[in-house]
Formats: C-alpha cells, sequence, structure tokens
C-alpha cells in the first residue's frame, strides 16, 4: 500500500482526494454509469503503488526495454505479439504470477526498482488484434507516468499519435518517449531520429516529451560482459537516471496524486459540456414549439378572417332572393292583377312560389359549407401542431438525454409526461369529428340567430329560422299589397304603393341577412377560440415539461461546474 510509504502529509493528501474522488463518482452516478465507471475504478487503484507503464507498437521492443531496465528477462520478448495480457510487475520476495482481473496478471519478482514503483507491460497498439489495443487503453487511465516506445526502424504511428494524444489530452498523463533498437541505425541516423520525434511531439500534440534512445540488447550483452562503457552507451542507464531524478518519492506521490485528476476533470469536463448540449437542444426545441403555439394562438383570428369568404355565398342567396322579390313586386303591383292583388292568399301562394321556395335549403347548404370548412380547419390545426410536437419535442433523443440529472424514477416520469400528451393529443384528434363540429356550429348559429331575430329557435335549421323570419316582413308585405288592390279606386296610388311594398321587402329581406350572417360569423368565431384554446391546452403540459428538464441541465452543468473549480483547486494545491 502507497499509505505505508508515503510521507503523513502525503496520506492526508490522499484522503482529500478518495474523498473528492467519492463526490465525483456520485455527481457521475447520476449522470452517466460509464463516467461513474471511470471514476469508480480510479478509486479502487488509488491506493496502487506507482505505475509506470510501458506502451508502444507490438514489436517495438517494449518487453527487451524493460528488461534491460530491470536487469532481468522479467518480460517474454519477441518478434511476434505475444500477449494479450497486461503484466503488471510488482516487488515480492520470491518469484510469483496470478491474474489479477480478466485481462491482467500480476507478476512478482524479487527486484529493487520495484520497490519504489510496479513497471507494467502493455499488449502491444496497432495489434492486428483489435482486443489488444483497447485492453491497453483500457488501462491506462491508472498509469501515473507513461513511457512511450517506439522502434527506430519505424518510428511513430498513426495508431501511436491517436493514443498518446488521449494519454496527454484525456487522461493528462506524464509521458516519457523511449526510441528502441538504435544498435539497428548510425549514430547520425539516431540523433535525426530523435530530433523527428520531438518535432512530431510538438506539431501532433503540442508538447515535446524527454527522448531516450536505447539498446535494449546492448544493455543485455553490457551486463553479460560487465562492461560499464557498453552499458551507457545503450542509453538505458540514462533513463534510469531520469527515473531516480525527476521520479523522486515525492514527485512519485505527486504524480501519483495527479493522476486521477486528468480523468476526473474529464469526466467534468464531460457532464458540463452534456449540460450544455441538452440546453442548448431544450432550448431550441422549444423556440420552436413556441412558434407553432403562437401560430396556434394567432389560428383563430386567421379562422375569423378568412371565415368570411367562405361566409360571403350565404350573403349572396339573400342578394338573388332580393333580386327575385323586387322583380316580383314590380311585376304585380300593377293595375292588370287588380285581381290578384284583392286576393291576399293568392298573393301570398304566389310570392312564395316564385320568391321565397327554396330560400331555406339554399342558406341550409351554404351555412353548412362555412361549418363544414371550419372543421377541416380545426383539424388542420390539430394535426400541424400534433405532427411538430411529435417531430421537434417527443423525439427519441429525449429518450436517450433524459438521464440528465436524475434517478430513473425521474426519467420515466419525464418521458411519460411527453408520451401522455401526444397520446392525449391523438385522441383529441381522432375524436375530432367534422359532423359535431358542424353540428355545433349550426346550433351556435340558429340559437344566436333567433335570439337577433326574437323569435323562438326553429329546430329544424338555420334556414328555416330565416324563412319564418321573412314570413314575418311578408305578411307586412301582403298588408301593403292588398291595401294597394283596395285602393284602386286611385290608380294614380299605385306606384307608390309599390315602392313602398319594395322598400319594405328589401328591409325585411336585409334585416334577415344581416342577422343570420352576425349570427353564423358569431359562431364561427365561438368555434375557432374554442378550438385554439382546446390545442393549446393539450399542449400545455410540455411548459412544465420543459421548464424541470431545463432546471436539470442547468443543475448538472452547474454542478459540474463546481465540482471542476474544486478539483482544479485541489490539483493546484499539489502541485510544486
Ligand atoms: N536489434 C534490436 N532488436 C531488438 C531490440 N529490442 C527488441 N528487439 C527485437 O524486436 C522484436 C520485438 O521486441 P519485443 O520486446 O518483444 O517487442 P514488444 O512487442 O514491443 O514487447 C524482438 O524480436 C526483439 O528481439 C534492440 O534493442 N535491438
Ligand atoms: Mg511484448
Amino acid at each position: 500500500m502507497l499509505g505505508q510509504i508515503l510521507p503523513e502529509a502525503a496520506v492526508a493528501a490522499l484522503e482529500r482526494e478518495r474523498g473528492l474522488l467519492e463526490k465525483v463518482l456520485s455527481f457521475a452516478q447520476g449522470f452517466d454509469e460509464g463516467e461513474a465507471q471511470r471514476v469508480r475504478e480510479l478509486i479502487a487503484h488509488l491506493e496502487d503503488m506507482f505505475l509506470l507503464v510501458v506502451v508502444g507498437e507490438v514489436k517495438a521492443g517494449k518487453s527487451a526495454f524493460i528488461n534491460a531496465l530491470l536487469g532481468v528477462d522479467a518480460c517474454p520478448e519477441g518478434p511476434l505479439p505475444l500477449t494479450d495480457r497486461v503484466h503488471v510487475l510488482a516487488y515480492g520476495e520470491a518469484a510469483t504470477e496470478h491474474a489479477t482481473e480478466p485481462h491482467v496478471v500480476r507478476r512478482t519478482l524479487p527486484i529493487e526498482h520495484l520497490r519504489r514503483m510496479n513497471v507494467v507491460d502493455t499488449p502491444g497498439t496497432n495489434s492486428p488484434l483489435k482486443r489488444h489495443q483497447q485492453i491497453t487503453e483500457d488501462f491506462l487511465p491508472r498509469a501515473d507516468i507513461v513511457f512511450f516506445v517506439t522502434s527506430i526502424d519505424c518510428p511513430f504511428t498513426q495508431t501511436d499519435v491517436r493514443l498518446l494524444g488521449k494519454v496527454r489530452e484525456r487522461w493528462k498523463k506524464e509521458i516519457a518517449c523511449v526510441l528502441a533498437k538504435v544498435d539497428m541505425r548510425s549514430e547520425g541516423d539516431r540523433a535525426a531520429v530523435v530530433d523527428y520525434l520531438k518535432t512530431t511531439f510538438r506539431e501532433l500534440l503540442g508538447f515535446t516529451p524527454p527522448v531516450f534512445p536505447v539498446s535494449s540488447h546492448l544493455a543485455r550483452d553490457a551486463r553479460r560482459d560487465g562492461d560499464e562503457a557498453k552499458l551507457e552507451a545503450s542509453g538505458i542507464p540514462a533513463v534510469e537516471r531520469y527515473i531516480v531524478e525527476n521520479l523522486s518519492e515525492g514527485r512519485r506521490v505527486q504524480l501519483k496524486l495527479l493522476s486521477p485528476l486528468g480523468t476526473v476533470l474529464d469526466v467534468l469536463r464531460r457532464a458540463e459540456a452534456t449540460g450544455t448540449g441538452r440546453l442548448r437542444a431544450l432550448e431550441q426545441d422549444f423556440a420552436g414549439w413556441k412558434a407553432v403555439e403562437e401560430q396556434a394562438g394567432y389560428a383563430a383570428a386567421s379562422l375569423k378572417e378568412r371565415a368570411e369568404r367562405q361566409i360571403s355565398p350565404v350573403a349572396a342567396a339573400f342578394e338573388s332572393l332580393e333580386s327575385r322579390g323586387c322583380a316580383f313586386l314590380r311585376d304585380r303591383i300593377r293595375l292588370r292583377h287588380m285581381r290578384l292583388l284583392g286576393d291576399a292568399g293568392r298573393f301570398r301562394a304566389e310570392f312564395e312560389r316564385d320568391v321565397v321556395r327554396g330560400v331555406g335549403e339554399e342558406i341550409e347548404v351554404k351555412v353548412e359549407a362555412v361549418a363544414s370548412w371550419l372543421a377541416d380547419e380545426t383539424r388542420a390545426l390539430w394535426q400541424r401542431s400534433l405532427e411538430h410536437f411529435h417531430r421537434t419535442v417527443a423525439l427519441s433523443r429525449y429518450r436517450e438525454e433524459i438521464p440528465a440529472g436524475g434517478s430513473l424514477a425521474f426519467r420515466e416520469t419525464q418521458q411519460a409526461t411527453l408520451d401522455r400528451i401526444v397520446a392525449n393529443a391523438r385522441r383529441d384528434l381522432a375524436g375530432w369529428s367534422a359532423e359535431s363540429e358542424c353540428r355545433r356550429v349550426r346550433d351556435l348559429a340558429s340559437k344566436s340567430l333567433a335570439r337577433l331575430l326574437g323569435i323562438e329557435a326553429v329546430a329544424t335549421g338555420l334556414g328555416a329560422a330565416a324563412v319564418t323570419a321573412l314570413g314575418a316582413s311578408l305578411a307586412g308585405l301582403v298588408g301593403v299589397a292588398v291595401a294597394a288592390g283596395v285602393a284602386l279606386r286611385g290608380f294614380f296610388v299605385l306606384p307608390a304603393r309599390r315602392d313602398q311594398a319594395i322598400v319594405r321587402f328589401e328591409e325585411g329581406v336585409r334585416a334577415t341577412r344581416d342577422a343570420l350572417l352576425a349570427a353564423v360569423r358569431g359562431a364561427v368565431a365561438a368555434e375557432a377560440d374554442r378550438a385554439a384554446t382546446a390545442v393549446l391546452d393539450a399542449f400545455a403540459p410540455y411548459h412544465d415539461f420543459y421548464e424541470s428538464r431545463r432546471r436539470a441541465a442547468e443543475a448538472l452543468r452547474e454542478k459540474a461546474l463546481e465540482m471542476k473549480v474544486e478539483v482544479e483547486l485541489f490539483k493546484k494545491g499539489l502541485e510544486p
């Protein structure tokens, strides 16, 4: 345990770090299980020995390098990719080996170096076996320092750049570079490749690590021959000095404590970015939805406006009635129709036959057309709103994104809200019958017509009500006409009587027309308002949904930010 060899201050720092990691863990659990797992692993390995992890391509010379460094053949080396295991080399009185995790083997060896740190050999990256790369990547967050081994005959590949980018950017690890197998090239080539590596690191990854040219084989031979100069030439002692000087106990402890923080900061940054992303998506959707809602709000006004065009044929029915009536009166109130004018019953019958017949039905049909237009329009309004809601708001992305800010129960309630809104709107839409919508408009219009004309509501319909109203003016008309007949003695009176009858008739028709149009307009307005309100009401729960989602996303972001600041502060305290 690290604690046993740590100075007291470091033990206290370690405890503080554990507390911090546990806080981040409980935050991450409410955010994303994958991230939580990363933090859990960091906590589990917090007290592991300092880990020097060796990575690099298959056959780069990693195992040979570790063997040269430790001075024993601890790792099998060879021309083939040998292992899909991570080998953790640790100190032990006796040589032992056992698997600690599915892909991790712990090997103990009685080597002094391993008292200060554990050395880890990884399966090569860029192996034909994808699994090897993954095993290495999964292990890397635990590293306290990463030794990147690259061979002089093939330095630095794409895979290396990607992996090192992650090691540096995401996990913020310390990196040192080993240029292996330098015995395969001349001194001049060696210097050129070292330069090349440094430049490449700076250009592609934005930093320059120390680069150690080594020949593991030369080191092995030198040790065997006891040749100090040769050993020095192998480059291995330079690496040892780097480790001893730069990775002093204090520095090791510091790196050890710093190492989980990079990963933790990465988790928090993602949480923050997720919160921001969710907020943006929510706000975008809500703004889109507000536009639809606004349209639904305007829909009533727009329907009322457009209804005028639909209503005008109703007015036209009265116009032709009026011109027929006037023509009739102009024709009949004449001397040659003396007898007709004297017979009130016949006069009325002829008037009804030639002028009024069919008007009730015509009005009925035209009002029905207005009502059915309105029914189509309101149905379309429902449909549009529902479709838009479904497309922008209730989309599956919320199903995936909903984990933000909470427990499963919370998540499910959120989704259930959206589902319920859609289901209710669908039901309302399905229940929207054009027939009953038309009936409602007709009923409303007849009631208000009856009220306007001061008559009993006529159950048989608007046309009949209008005709009844006309009948009243007709009665007066017949009076005028018959009076004209009676007054025939003075035929010079006739034209005046005729004009009077026409005026009366026109007045009667217009009064009826105006009352009917007002009634129809009133009914259309009431129905348009009703439909628009119903649509707005149906989707009103979305406002609460949006509000609570927005708060959750904001809380996620704020909390992530807050913890980030805390971790960064702690990190600063660790740095020299
Ligand atoms: N010439 C030379 N060959 C080496 C050196 N180090 C390793 N090799 C060879 O390179 C091959 C791969 O080495 P190994 O350590 O197994 O690579 P790993 O897959 O990265 O562990 C083996 O055939 C080694 O003998 C070295 O310093 N010089
Ligand atoms: Mg190997």
